[in-house]
């Protein structure tokens, strides 16, 4: 398994495509990452990574690491590579269209501890379990635009209340019911 992920890494095959806004949905289809010096499959563990990004738009596969520190210094390079890249500097507003910051912080445990995972790309829903983090989600910490939580698969079952996941809302424990429940998020 994990050869046949790292052949697809190294072939450059877009693993976002298999997942993403893809309705056809397809668990088990593994999503490659890569974690320091190894490629794995999100989708069937995080192989012992504190942190992961993933990223569509800037990332080819999402990228895993110990901490969450180590993944915000990551993500840094990025937003800076993209601030030169555009002229535009980070921070001094916002932008619109799909640079805009619409981050979202997924946390195993409650008051954001544990593993984390860091969502960012507008307008799709992010399936869970395509990334390891199907029903874990014990708290979370909103970007600069909304989100949408549903219990199911591609936005369907029951959703999270929107008056709860609005731009820069953090959560430090779920609504009840939800500890361990969220299945598919959207980022607006
Ligand atoms: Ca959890």
């Amino acid at each position: 398994m994990l050869v046949m992920v790292a052949a697809a890494v190294l072939a450059g095959v877009p693993a976002y495509a298999a997942s993403g806004s893809d309705s056809s949905g397809q668990p088990g289809a593994g999503t490659a990452a890569r974690y320091g010096e190894q490629v794995i499959d999100l989708a069937r563990g995080w192989e012992g990574a504190g942190a992961c990004v993933v990223w569509p738009e800037m990332l080819e596969v999402p990228e895993c690491f110990d901490t969450e520190a180590e993944m915000n210094r990551r993500i840094g390079e990025l937003e800076t590579g993209m601030a030169a890249s555009t002229g535009v500097s980070t921070g001094t507003r916002a932008t619109s269209g799909s640079s805009c910051a619409s981050y979202l912080r997924l946390y195993d445990g409650t008051w954001y501890t544990g593993a984390v995972l860091y969502l960012r790309g507008r307008w799709q829903w992010f399936n869970l379990a395509d990334y390891g983090f199907d029903q874990r989600t014990s708290s979370y910490r909103i970007g600069a635009c909304s989100a949408r939580f549903a219990d199911r698969r591609n936005g369907s079952g029951d959703r999270y209340p929107t008056s709860l996941t609005e731009a820069y809302d953090v959560a430090p424990t779920m609504l009840s019911g939800w500890n361990n429940d969220v299945s598919s998020v959207y980022i607006t």
